[in-house]
């Protein structure tokens, strides 16, 4: 690292540079970010896209005092490299390391912690009113994606920052950072209106007008007010923005300094809730990362920057999002009432095949998980079988939908859970650790837990040929590397199988910890189960299983409160069946980034640690295999 960069060990130093220091600062910063995420893997394109952003707002805003709230928070690694953390980005994402999104009990410059999308404006809101009741002359800045912007909470928010509060205008800066891309191309109206506000000569003249009147500096806020008040006069009859009562400002080019700088100086002198429309190429200044911003929108691990992402490399193995991008075009040819969604999450949800040969059947609706599920629930009033692909985490978002929407009407979707358990580098804001707690407690609703990629076609079979809703978790990555039955075969209802015979312990296993729990059984002698449904739960399998053995094991990648192994100690409960159990999943705490299969061991869920439980509870190894002779 060569000149400027070092000498920032926080904003405070970066706002003794000198104006013209700054585009210097920007290209090492940018450098500084691929050369990290070369090496730890990470969000890629967006970071490199919003580097002059970072540089500027921190620059002119008085930060930590002044809040800058960025929505999703996978933007925010030149954040972190300006605020401190520069000598720690080598532990990015990983298990004691710093966290690929803003967090609060990180640095005191994450003001506010995110990762689910869209929260930004509501959150930055909170802040700017309670600096009001405060006294404090603190200001509030959300930074938003487009992509981001197309969530309903995004429009919430506006809509009530736009009002006066009891009297009290919020002085709230929102930031549209468009790079016209969410993770894939973005989608729906609001992508085409800001298309609009930036199409034919009006974003070009605005840009060349900002150059020429801030070439001769001084007085620059004065000048950056005329260019401001140029670009406002171009826009006419007024944006969306501005009904919902902002002060819209852009669009400016987002990776000019000389743009950026005076006109967030000039908004920031203003009161009441302003809007600025920043224009940024994804990926920007790494010519790879721009051509292709899907693909480099972020890094599964390391690459040589020279060469961009490499080449796989030998057969890799099938992960159960490919199963289900497999299945989902098999069903499809199959059943032509079937409809796939995805809230935004094509790439990640294995959907991209489905929209190549199913265009018309298939719906990226944004980042809307609310609208992804109601939507569903109209499209099975109409007799259509939805598929809606979601992260388990993300579905937190769509609850009351799937509750009142879907499950109170009982109208067959399916939910495609992926992400099940946890997600590894993400950390606690992706882990999909709730979900079987949180589906089974709704009536109609079930949920089945597949144990191996075969499993999960033939568990996703099993749900489409319901006339209810039904859920499917699946984990992240590849699991045990199960080959697939080409057929489209359902399992027989409500039906776990037993997998091995043993004595004493009976394990019910959830899900893929099938495995390390068949593992600790060859070692301890005991019987598994393979519960397949977390609901309806086999109570016959559970029942037979607790009288015939001292002790049930419960095995799940979710969480232990109100998950399947609660669903089991109901069924024993019910039944006057008091064989003891012991419950083992997710313990009642956040989980944080690291290697998942780290992470797996710290929470005890590997085959040692499923083992060790079972000794602790019931007794030590050598008794328990002498009695099961
Ligand atoms: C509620 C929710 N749904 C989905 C995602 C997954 N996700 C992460 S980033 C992203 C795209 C964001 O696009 P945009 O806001 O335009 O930011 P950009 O990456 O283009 O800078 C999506 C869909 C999420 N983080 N939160």
């Amino acid at each position: 690292m060569s000149g400027l960069l070092k000498t920032i060990a926080s904003p405070l130093d970066l706002r003794k540079l000198s104006r013209q220091d700054l585009p210097a600062v920007a290209k090492e910063l940018r450098e500084f970010v691929l050369q990290t995420v070369s090496q730890t893997g990470g969000h890629l394109g967006s970071n490199l896209g919003t580097v002059e952003l970072t540089v500027a707002l921190h620059y002119v805003f008085n930060t930590p005092y002044d809040r800058i709230v960025w929505d999703v928070g996978h933007q925010t690694y030149p954040h972190k490299i300006l605020t401190g953390r520069r000598e720690r980005m080598h532990t990015l994402r990983q298990l004691g390391g710093i966290g690929g999104f803003p967090r609060r009990d990180e640095s005191e410059y994450d003001t506010f912690g995110t990762a689910h999308s869209s929260t930004s404006i509501s959150a930055a809101l909170g802040m700017a009113l309670a600096a009001k009741l405060k006294g404090e002359d603190r200001h509030a800045v959300a930074v938003i994606g487009d992509g981001a912007m197309t969530a309903g909470m995004a429009f919430e928010a506006l809509n009530n920052a736009g009002v006066s509060h009891a009297g009290v205008n919020a002085d709230l800066l929102v930031v549209l950072n468009d790079n016209d891309m969410s993770i894939s191309p973005p989608v729906g109206a609001l992508n085409k209106y800001l298309a609009r506000l930036m199409s034919g000569n009006f974003y070009e003249a605005a840009r060349q007008g900002a150059k020429a009147v801030l070439k001769n500096a001084p007085p620059l806020f004065e000048l950056a007010r005329r260019f401001e008040e140029h670009a406002k006069g171009m826009v006419v009859p007024g944006t969306i923005f501005e009904e919902f009562g902002f002060n819209y400002v852009g669009p400016i080019d987002g990776h000019d300094l000389d743009a950026l700088i005076p006109t967030l100086e000039n908004m920031r002198a203003k009161k009441g809730p302003q809007f600025l429309h920043v224009v940024t190429k994804k990926g920007y200044g790494y010519q790879l990362a721009e051509a292709d911003p899907v693909k480099y929108h972020a890094a599964s691990g390391k690459f040589n920057p020279a060469e961009g992402f490499p080449k796989a490399t030998g057969p890799t193995k099938t992960t159960f999002t490919q199963v289900f991008g497999q299945w989902l075009c098999d069903m499809a040819e199959a059943d032509e009432r079937l409809v796939g969604i995805t809230p935004a999450m094509r790439e990640g949800s294995g959907m991209v095949e489905f929209h190549k040969r199913f265009p018309k059947r298939y719906h990226d609706v944004g980042i809307a998980e609310q609208h992804a599920v109601t939507f569903a629930a109209g499209m099975a009033c109409e007799g259509l079988k939805p598929v809606v692909a979601i992260y388990s985490t993300f579905l937190q978002r769509g609850y009351d939908q799937m509750v009142h929407d879907v499950a109170l009407q009982n109208l067959p979707v399916v939910f495609a859970l992926d992400r099940g358990g946890l997600v590894g580098a993400d950390g606690a804001t992706h882990a999909g650790a709730y979900d079987i707690a949180f589906v089974r407690c709704v009536p109609n609703m079930s949920m089945l837990t597949p144990s191996d990629e075969n499993e999960c076609r033939q568990a996703l079979t099993t749900a489409f040929q319901q006339n209810h809703p039904v859920a499917v978790r699946y984990p992240r990555g590849a699991g045990v590397g199960a080959s697939l039955d080409k057929a489209l075969t359902a399992w027989p209802w409500g039906k776990g199988v037993v997998r091995r015979q043993g004595g004493r312990i009976a394990i019910l296993a959830f899900g893929t910890l099938l495995h390390p729990a068949l593992a600790a059984a060859e070692r301890l002698g005991a019987t598994v189960a393979d519960m397949r449904f977390a609901k309806p739960l086999d109570a016959e399998l559970a029942l037979s299983l607790a009288r015939s053995h001292d002790a049930v094991v419960t095995v799940e990648e979710g969480c232990i409160m109100g998950g399947a192994g609660s669903a089991v100690l109901e069924c024993l409960a019910a039944a006057g069946v008091t064989t003891p159990v012991l419950q083992l999943g997710l313990p009642d705490a956040f989980i944080e980034h690291g290697d998942p299969a780290k992470l797996l061991s710290l929470c005890g869920l590997d085959a040692e640690g499923i083992e060790r439980s079972i000794v602790q509870r019931f007794g030590s190894r050598p008794t328990l295999a002498a009695a099961n002779g």
